[in-house]
């Protein structure tokens, strides 16, 4: 069984929920938050460390107890400790801490005052209005509650994009080394980049399809297989609970069956109505003419490149993020589709944490990183004061990192340090920084912290008071959710586009896994205003450097092309969209 570090960091946060709905100490709780944060946030996997003896100690907080954790979970699967402490608490109450709001102490009072362990307990109670009068409950935190749960339900069963590639990727390589197999893809949702999938569908090529089912469903980490047929099966992994289905085509129906198993559903209706308008047929197995006035068989006209499948219906090609039936079809009809950026357009990342706040990595490292990336410039973005969980820098400290990088400058080839900052919005919409020091700066990169509550008016006229600031360049994840965590907060994202339109501000999409804020729609909502959005990563590691690629995805989702990004720039191209005003 292979262990991934999203499945370690998962088991690390259970256990650090139980201790804490237990009144465990807080630095014991934080401890395995932090683990479980720093091995999600390696370059390379912690089995495989723990495969070559690597001393896991070294890793930032991590000591000997965790360590051995750590290789217990590798090998097992399972932590033991964890299950002890499951054990002494009703099932399901840990499953209250997803709710955003509620805190240890709320669920234990929701537990001794009401007997409530369930999600499903708490929404029968919170419809009754009975939350409301607890302790430290009240009429508004109830209303909150019921809402958390819509939420919560709705991202059930469904896995973040990053988690599902590092499980998928790994079954994919072996399906693809099964004999006789001659390629294979994921194909669904995953395909199509969605940011959450609620399974994995494989397809493949091959000659002796029974043969291929078989070596699938012994495929190591298979818990449980739903279902066995010859040409296609399904299985959960463990110890993740996602689920793969393998679908086994003829070589000459693979591109017809991309075409159907990558979807989207909506998107595979329009393609077979105009099918039909054509007088062909389209299936999983190909497109095909109907059999003549005078009888006889119809006839497979396409079906082996996913081209050949756009062609037939006299389409031209769609990428696959593009296929929610969100106006791709007329696009193509009308050879109106966009170029969508890739990864080999991005020439630089402005939103990179160090050592000097709450990243793991000096600067020296993490500028070495960025060109080892490829890119021509990498903004420096450290938290600024009002962050105190990161340690974030006032104005003192800001002059002193200008001149470290004015000095660092000097010394590089090839790429340039950008003079930047993640300076807090404060509640007011004022800066969490002098104009002195944003000044001395080459962009700043803005973003909400704190007072995620606001009534929509409020947190709208919080946003674009801050575009007034003349320094503000960057709105930095700008509705600062986190997937299966918190959800947006209120903004009018339209009238915040508007504000950064006649501003000639700029709109990130953060490519942090959890987070891809910009969401695909607001991409589309930002070209479509004519606001410039920039893709970058957050980056707190070298690792986390690599994200960008997930952005790319969200991007492409949002129909952006190369000169709709300004990160695609030359540093002189950036520096005149973010001139000083
Ligand atoms: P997911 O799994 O919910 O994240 O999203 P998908 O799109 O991967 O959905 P899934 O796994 O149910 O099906 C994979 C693809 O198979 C889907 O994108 C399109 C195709 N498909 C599934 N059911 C139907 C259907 O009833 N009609 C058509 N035309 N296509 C379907
Ligand atoms: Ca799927
Ligand atoms: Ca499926």
């Amino acid at each position: 069984m292979t262990v991934h570090n999203s499945e370690i960091a998962g088991i690390f946060d259970k256990t650090a929920d139980l201790l804490e709905i237990k009144g465990e100490n807080v630095f014991r709780v934080m401890a395995y938050r932090n683990a479980g944060r720093t091995i999600l946030g390696l370059a390379k996997n912690a089995a495989d460390m723990v495969g070559r003896g690597e001393d896991l100690t070294e890793l930032p907080g991590i000591g000997k107890d965790l360590a051995a954790k750590i290789e217990e979970i590798v090998k097992t699967g399972r932590l033991s400790f964890l299950e002890k402490l499951a054990k002494q608490m009703p099932e399901g109450l840990s499953s209250l801490l997803k709710i955003q709001g509620l805190g240890a102490r709320r669920v234990k009072t929701l537990y001794e005052k009401l007997k409530i362990k369930s999600i499903d307990e708490l929404k029968r109670a919170a419809e009754k209005s009975k939350i409301r009068n607890l302790p430290g409950f009240g009429e508004k935190i109830e209303g909150n509650i019921l809402r958390e749960i819509g939420r919560v339900k709705n991202s059930e069963g469904n896995f973040r994009v990053s988690d599902a590639e590092e499980i998928g990727l790994p079954l994919l390589e072996y399906i693809r080394k099964i004999e006789g197999v001659k390629k294979a893809i994921i194909a669904g949702s995953f395909r199509r980049a969605k940011e959450t999938v609620r399974d994995l569908d494989i397809l493949a090529a091959c000659e002796d399809s029974s043969k291929a089912m078989d070596s699938f469903i012994k495929y190591e980490d298979v818990d449980k297989v739903l279902s066995h047929g010859k040409t296609r099966s399904a299985v959960i992994l463990r110890p993740s609970g996602l689920q793969v289905d393998l679908r086994v085509v003829p070589e000459e129906s693979y591109g017809a069956a991309l075409c159907y198993f990558t979807g989207s559903k909506a998107h595979n209706i329009v393609l077979r109505k105009i099918a039909i308008e054509k007088g062909l047929k389209l299936n999983e197995y190909g497109v095909f003419q109907a059999a003549g006035r005078r009888g006889g068989k119809e006839k497979w006209i396409a079906g082996r490149a996913e081209e050949d499948v756009y062609k037939q219906l006299g389409l031209l090609y769609i990428e696959p993020e593009l296929r929610e039936d969100r106006g791709e079809i007329e696009a193509s009809l009308k050879g109106r589709l966009p170029r969508l950026v890739t990864l080999e357009d991005i020439r630089g990342d402005l939103h990179v944490h160090t050592d000097l706040t709450d990243g793991q990595h000096t600067l020296e490292e993490m500028v070495d990183a960025a060109k080892e990336c490829g890119y021509k410039y990498v903004g420096i973005t450290e938290h600024s004061k009002r962050v105190t969980i990161a340690h974030g820098l006032d104005a003192k400290a800001m002059f002193r990192r200008i001149k470290e990088i004015d000095r660092l400058n000097k010394k590089l080839k090839g790429v340039v340090v950008l003079k930047s900052i993640e300076v807090d919005i404060l509640e007011d919409g004022s800066l969490d920084m002098e104009d002195e020091a944003l000044k001395e700066l080459d962009v700043t990169v803005c973003a909400i912290h704190s007072k995620f509550n606001l009534s929509l008016k409020k947190q709208t006229e919080r946003v674009s008071r801050a575009m007034d600031n003349p320094y503000f360049n960057i709105l930095a994840h700008p509705t600062g959710r986190l997937i299966h965590e918190r959800d947006p907060y209120e903004v009018d994202m339209e009238a915040v586009m508007k504000a950064a339109k006649e501003r000639g501000c700029i709109m990130e999409l953060n490519a942090h896994p959890y987070r891809l804020d910009l969401n695909d729609a607001h991409c589309k909502l930002a070209k479509e205003t004519g606001v410039k959005v920039v893709i970058s990563t957050d980056a707190h590691s070298i690792a986390d450097l690599g994200y960008m690629r997930f952005g790319i995805f969200q991007a492409r989702r949002g129909w952006i092309e190369p000169e709709d990004a300004i990160n695609t720039r030359s540093v002189e191209g950036l520096k005149k969209i973010v001139k000083r005003k």
